[in-house]
């Protein structure tokens, strides 16, 4: 069972440091496809492209909504995290939106997280997924370094850190509907002069518990496939999860953290 776990996560190869360039979309390959030119296309266009304003008109910077008439009815969200810039959330979004429609040209549900720059989610669909946990499909991106201290330290610190931020995301914070209701970005210190920076994220309309439910799988998919790298992220169509050894994101201008145990001259 395990075996067959590990053989479904498909596993990227981050391109040196950052995501950024990397594809950060996965189109649902399993909820079929639409016909090129169909009016489906011609909403799915139009909602996304109408997204950018649509979030960052919102205080809470995330934006559920859709348009036309069933059978031909995009629903479609749309994210920045708390603490963004106007100008950088709607760039984000324009950049996912743009990815979407890019590379998923005719599936009927995509989703994307870029994390430049800020971190963002864009998602649609032919049918509502508020409220709904959606943990497939899942996109597993690693650092290609591997960690050059000592393993068993640093496994116990990534897993209170993730810990810890798994609960702090997980209890509800703020509205369904704001998008620091899921949120952290934390940092640990690593033995000797590093730390880890991790961000966590679950679409604000999930419970606590899917919410919890949705990254507890994401960490435990990392560790299971890539516990010795240095750094990495998974992306699920409800939550989000990357941590790195460098602050990667804007998120972290505002974390401090504790001087390590042990300092390094
Ligand atoms: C959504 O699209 C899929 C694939 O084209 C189709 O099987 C399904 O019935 C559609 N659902 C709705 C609500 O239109
Ligand atoms: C779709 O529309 C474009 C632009 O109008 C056209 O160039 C293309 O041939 C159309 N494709 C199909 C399959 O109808
Ligand atoms: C950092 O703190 C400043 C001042 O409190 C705030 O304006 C800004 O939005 C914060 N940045 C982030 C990314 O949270
Ligand atoms: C790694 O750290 C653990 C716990 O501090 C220690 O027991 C172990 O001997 C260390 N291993 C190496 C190779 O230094
Ligand atoms: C709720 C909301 O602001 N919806 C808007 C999304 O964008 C479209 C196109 O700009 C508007 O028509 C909607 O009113």
């Amino acid at each position: 069972m395990k075996q067959r776990t590990l053989f479904s996560i498909l596993c990227f190869v981050l391109i040196s440091s950052g995501f950024a360039s990397v594809s950060a979309q996965k189109c649902t390959e399993d909820k079929g496809t639409f016909i090129p030119n169909s009016t489906y296309e011609l909403n799915r266009r139009l909602v996304l492209s109408s997204l950018p304003s649509n979030v960052t008109a919102q205080d809470g910077l995330y934006y559920s909504g859709s348009i036309g008439q069933e059978p031909n009815r995009v629903y479609a969200v749309g994210m920045c995290i708390p603490g963004s810039t106007s100008e950088d959330c709607s760039d984000c979004i324009r950049k996912a939106s743009d990815e979407v429609l890019k590379n998923c040209p005719k599936q009927t549900e995509a989703y994307s997280w870029p994390g430049d720059p800020t971190l963002c989610y864009v998602r649609y669909s032919n049918t509502s997924f508020s409220g709904s946990a959606d943990l497939d499909p899942q996109l597993l991106l690693y650092n290609t370094g591997d960690i050059n201290s000592n393993l068993t330290e640093f496994t116990t610190i990534w897993e209170g850190l993730m810990a810890r931020m798994i609960a702090t995301a997980s209890t509800a914070k703020s509205t369904p509907s704001s998008s620091d209701n899921h949120y952290t970005a934390d940092a640990a210190a690593l033995i000797p002069i590093r730390n880890i920076y991790a961000l966590m994220q679950c679409t604000p309309d999930l419970s606590s518990r899917d919410c919890e439910n949705c990254l507890r799988q994401s960490a435990d998919d990392y560790q299971s496939c890539c516990g010795q790298r240095q750094g990495g992220v998974v992306m699920r169509p409800s939550c989000f999860l990357r941590w790195d050894l460098y602050t990667y994101s804007k998120a972290f201008d505002n974390i401090t953290v504790a001087s390590p145990p042990v300092t390094v001259p």
